[in-house]
């Protein structure tokens, strides 16, 4: 099947591995959306996953992953970045200036590798464990909120790279607060990250593509109590 793009140019076959609740999937159909590309959609069940999915992603076997003509690219933020070259006649979600894509680049990382880590923490903890979690959770949050000051989106007045992948705040976090049982984003305390997700979630794209909040709430509780009463065996 040949696919098209909306500038008559040819985009090759197109097809996402993800699952329904999975952040990580949901920042790549977004960015897909955005561009305007056409793409075929495989729902994995991370309990029992397909043959395809292990043989894509051998070495991490997690979603998403991107298949582009019959060639499987893993991890989100570099599927995030192949889109963004591959289809770079639309809007361009990274900056030109090297220096500009160096720091959206060492953002990204900070989100993965300190934000989300401290968030999921207090997610998964409890009692003067999660207290702890909380407070370093805050301290990154207070980042981002200075990240964001005088600002409408991460790179100014237009949308880009760092709103899809501080995307998840709009609405995972507030997920992980309510099963977790910890408000973290207090408007008070977060005023620039309060007012950049509500103009976040306004983009149609992002808007008619969150996953049902409640169906989420219920997953994530089972999740936590799961995740709580297996550390507790050990
Ligand atoms: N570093 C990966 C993380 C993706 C990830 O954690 N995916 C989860 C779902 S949210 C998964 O597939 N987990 C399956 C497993 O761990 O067995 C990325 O950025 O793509
Ligand atoms: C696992 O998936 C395969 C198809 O990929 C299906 O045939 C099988 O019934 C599934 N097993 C369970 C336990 O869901
Ligand atoms: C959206 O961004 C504008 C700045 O462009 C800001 O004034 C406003 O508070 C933000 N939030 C909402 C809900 O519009």
């Amino acid at each position: 099947m040949k696919v098209v793009a909306r500038n008559g140019k040819e985009m090759g076959e197109v097809k996402l591995f993800r699952t329904w609740s999975s952040p990580y999937a949901l920042m790549i159909v977004w960015a897909l959306k955005l561009k305007g590309v056409e793409f075929e959609t495989v729902y994995e069940d991370l309990a029992n996953k397909s043959s395809l999915l292990l043989e894509y992603n051998p070495i991490h076997k997690k979603v998403p992953v991107l298949l582009h003509n019959g060639t499987p690219i893993c991890e989100s933020l570099v599927i995030l970045e192949y889109i963004d070259e591959t289809w770079s006649s639309s809007t361009r979600f990274l900056p030109e200036d090297p220096l500009a894509r160096a720091t959206a680049r060492f953002w990204a990382k900070f989100n993965y590798e300190q934000l989300t880590t401290s968030v999921y923490k207090v997610y998964v903890s409890q009692g003067v464990e999660q207290e702890e979690a909380k407070g370093h959770a805050l301290e990154n949050l207070d980042i981002v909120e200075k990240q964001l000051t005088g600002k409408k989106f991460f790179s100014g007045e237009t949308f880009g790279f760092l709103d899809l992948v501080f995307g998840w705040i709009a609405n995972y976090l507030g997920i992980f607060e309510e099963t977790g049982g910890v408000k973290l984003l207090e408007e008070k305390r977060f005023p620039h990250i309060s007012a950049w997700k509500e103009n976040f979630s306004e983009i149609p794209v992002i808007k008619e593509n969150w996953p049902d909040r409640e169906k989420l709430i219920t997953k994530f509780q089972l999740m936590r109590e799961h995740f709580i009463s297996t550390a507790a065996a050990k």
